[in-house]
């Protein structure tokens, strides 16, 4: 499209919506405009799209999540359309910048972390790989909450993205199916067959709203489709009039209740009933527009699985599976052994965490109460399933129990999805190989033809094309634009990792996103950064096992050598921290409050200058990782090992050229296996270390008495951090890591056992950085190698070894 007739197309959009000119309309009106725009445009492409999966009667994904954490869309979808230039110049000549009518739009957080993050990364993947697919959500009217801080604790407010983020929905009001819940379950013989039905429940309609889904230089367009509540009850006249108002509209409130809000616990179950409502309203919706699309296009569902495969995104949507038996059964008639033989023809299921607190397990009267039809095939399911361990491991009832999906007055997800799917996998060679060896051995023993690993992969187009424009345009100058379609490309790179004038534009590039990002921080917190110091981050979700108390004792012994010290050579840094703390996480919110008495207590000493600074990166989402990931240079990454099952951000501060200190887990196994020893930080105990050394009694205590760094850590902790007069105590934490709490071993996650080697690994990397160019060179080689961590990789994987999807033209 040329300029010309894009620009005639915002203004249309702009005298039809607003009825002013481009000169007249704010940066609001400028982005509603142009998101019309490219939604018009990506619908035409959309169009196309169906047409082909039509032709082809493809075989088509669904991707069940209840988490897609997509960021902002403007950028993304014009980038991916070819249409930058063109965009930019437009909003030139209104007199402003296409960066600044992207910057009105809010990130679109439906969803907390890595689980979501990654949903989005794989849709983006699935476009530009021509692969058809659908993602299934819920459209949340809040996403996940906003994170101010004030005087150094974490408050939640609400993020009501829709503001913005309508501009590229769809809904679809034609399409709507109703959800059930409550009621009982009938059963009827008066056709000589068993039917059952529901009566008495409630009713939930689901719109769905559609977001178009665009790939890089593709011609597929797919569809995420969110859900969205309505209560077909009208208001309650009777209670009106009698002056009960509320309880005149309760009906309407409980059903719109369920998309409020996401829920923002990342890795820690809760069985709060409004959230297996949730579960079940986009499950059930979903599959039965699935079916209602199938039986108009084929007349049965005898074909379901040749044309559809179902990935759950963990146990969230594990509903699928007695949601699908259901409706094969119940609504249309199949047998038991048919609706099974398809269901698990059909389903697949990714495990993301081997934390055992994120299990879900609910409890049964809950699903007997709001989905009782679901509760009675849970229970059928179980007890077939029983019965076939039973031939499996005659008389080994322990290990059958274990099994079971209905136990304790608990069903059990992980078991139901693992046994109505055919396919298993874990996002990580350790991972994979951890719910093998351990999480999942005993179903592995039942049918291990259904394990598999799929590493997990990052969108190249969004975390180094849009995010890193600088060292795109290196890149593509020395091998040209063809790693962002095939990022094994990127490996051409390694012959430059000797060629001073490369390295040298390729630490000015690093220099200019860290220039940027500071700005960024001088304005959100009016701390001033040296750009010349090592700018050292660790971004991810707050959890005890991601060790962020571990980065900030070693601050802490830095801050503290150089008060012992003072006319000490020091190599200077930047501590980068970004974190969001669930609101019912207190331990967590408590280590944030650390880290801002560390940073008050180091960023205003006089002895300490330029030589280190802590900042705190308030509200880290989406939009936030985009300035972060390209002027990061040393990639925190320092779980205990065996308890994080991939991690993403590895993956992007890998490309953007950050050297990883981290732990031998999840993904940063194989990040260390394509640089090598010598490009990678690494250090601390092994999983195997770590599993022998909580099962035979781990004496935390010890360190603290040994070691003098501990212990004067520790102790401060507890007594007192923060500048002169403010000093603030955290007991709790330092307890933590001394005593046995409420049933765990103390410091549970070994940070006291892996002090030492992290301080070790630590005073390399400032020995290295010493060395720019030995810096820079080892930056490149990451860059180099980060082939393999695209998410178009894994997507390609998954469809290889579990989809079998037909690809469409690209
Ligand atoms: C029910 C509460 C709850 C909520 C979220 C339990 C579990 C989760 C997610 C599965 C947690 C999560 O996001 N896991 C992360 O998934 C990423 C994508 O695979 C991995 O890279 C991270 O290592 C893993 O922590």
């Amino acid at each position: 499209m040329t300029k010309k007739e894009l620009q005639e197309k915002i203004e249309g959009k702009i005298k039809r919506h607003y009825g002013i000119t481009p000169q007249e309309a704010k940066a609001s009106v400028l982005y509603d405009a142009c998101a019309l725009v490219v939604r018009d445009m990506l619908m035409d492409k959309w169009a196309e799209t169906q047409n082909e999966i039509k032709k082809k009667q493809a075989k088509q994904l669904c991707y069940f999540s209840i988490e897609f954490l997509l960021g902002r869309s403007l950028r993304n979808n014009v980038y991916n359309l070819g249409l930058m230039d063109q965009f930019e110049s437009i909003l030139k000549g209104y007199g402003t910048t296409f960066e600044q009518i992207c910057n009105v739009e809010q990130d679109a957080a439906l969803g907390n972390g890595g689980l979501g993050r990654l949903a989005a990364c794989y849709m983006d993947a699935e476009a530009s790989q021509g692969l058809p697919a659908t993602g299934y959500s819920i459209l949340y009217e809040y996403g996940l909450f906003k994170q101010r801080i004030i005087e150094g604790q974490q408050t939640e407010l609400p993020d009501s993205w829709l503001d913005t983020g309508r501009s590229w929905l769809v809904t679809k009001e034609d399409e709507m199916v109703e959800v059930r819940f409550g009621g009982r379950v009938v059963e009827d013989w008066s056709e000589g067959k068993l039917r059952v039905h529901l009566e008495d429940c409630d009713v939930v309609n689901a719109i769905p709203n559609d977001m178009l889904i665009s790939g890089y230089k593709s011609e597929t367009v797919n569809t995420l489709r969110l859900w969205q509540p309505k209560s077909p009850y009208t208001m309650n006249m009777t209670l009106f009039n009698e002056g009960a108002y509320l309880k005149a509209m309760e009906r309407q409130a409980n059903a719109e209740v369920l998309s409020k809000v996401l829920y923002p616990e990342d890795n820690n179950y809760e069985g709060k009933s409004l959230r297996i409502k949730q579960q079940y309203f986009f499950i059930s919706a979903s599959v039965q527009s699935i079916l209602r699309k199938e039986l108009k296009r084929f007349g049965t569902l005898k074909h379901l699985n040749d044309h559809y495969v179902f990935q759950i995104n963990d146990t969230h949507p594990a509903m699928v599976i007695p949601e699908l038996m259901r409706l094969l059964m119940d609504e249309n008639g199949m047998s038991w052994e048919d609706a099974w033989d398809i269901t698990t023809k059909t389903v697949a299921f990714t495990n993301h965490t081997i934390m055992v607190e994120a299990l879900e397990r609910w409890p049964e009267d809950l699903i007997r109460k709001n989905m009782p039809r679901i509760y009675q095939i849970i229970c059928e399911i179980n007890r077939r399933f029983c019965e076939h361990l039973w031939t499996v491991f005659p008389g080994d009832w322990e290990r059958i129990n274990r099994m079971t999906i209905v136990g304790g007055g608990q069903i059990r997800m992980a078991n139901l999805s693992i046994a109505g799917s055919f396919s298993v996998n874990g996002v990580s060679e350790l991972h994979s190989q951890i719910l093998k060896d351990d999480t999942f051995h005993d179903f592995y023993l039942d049918a291990p033809e259904k394990f598999r690993n799929v590493t997990n992969g990052i969108t190249y187009r969004r975390w180094l094309g849009q995010s890193n424009p600088g060292l795109t345009k290196l890149i593509t100058d020395s091998i040209g634009d063809g790693f962002l379609k095939d990022p094994n490309e990127l490996e051409k790179l390694m012959p430059y990792t000797e060629d001073d004038a490369f390295l040298e534009k390729f630490r000015q590039i690093k220099h200019e996103n860290k220039v940027r990002l500071a700005k960024f921080i001088k304005e959100q917190s009016g701390i001033v950064v040296n750009t010349d110091s090592m700018f050292d981050a660790q971004a991810k979700r707050l959890h005890e096992y991601k060790r962020q108390l571990l980065n900030v004792m070693h601050i802490l012994r830095s801050y503290y050598e150089i008060k012992d010290n003072p006319q000490m050579d020091v190599v200077p840094r930047t501590y980068l921290f970004g974190a969001k703390a669930a609101p019912g996480y207190s331990r967590a919110k408590d280590i944030i409050r650390l880290i801002h008495a560390v940073a008050d207590m180091v960023n205003n000493d006089p002895d300490i200058g330029d030589k280190m600074k802590v900042v705190f990166i308030q509200d880290y989402k989406v939009t936030v990782a985009e300035i972060l990931m390209p002027a990061a240079e040393l990639s925190e990454q320092i779980s205990t090992a065996g308890r994080e099952a991939s991690g993403t951000g590895n993956m992007k501060f890998m490309l953007n050229g950050a050297i990883t200190i981290g732990t031998y887990d999840g993904a940063n196994i194989e990040i260390h296996d394509k640089v090598g020893d010598d490009n990678f930080f690494l250090f601390g105990m092994k999983t195997n270390q770590v599993n022998s050394l909580l099962r035979h009694g781990y004496n935390a205590m010890q360190y603290y008495t040994n070691n003098m760094w501990i212990n004067r850590i520790v102790n401060a902790i507890r007594n007192g951090i923060g500048r002169p007069g403010h000093e603030i105590g955290f007991p709790d934490i330092a307890n933590s890591l001394l005593f046995n709490n409420m049933g765990n071993v103390a410091d549970p996650y070994l940070l006291l056992a892996d002090f030492e080697d992290y301080c070790r690994v630590q005073n390399i990397a400032s020995d290295t950085y010493l060395d720019p160019k030995k810096w820079n060179r080892m930056g490149l080689v990451n860059t180099a190698m980060s082939g393999m961590f695209a998410a178009d990789r894994s997507v390609l994987e998954y469809d290889e070894r579990i989809w079998h999807l037909t690809h469409l033209t690209k």
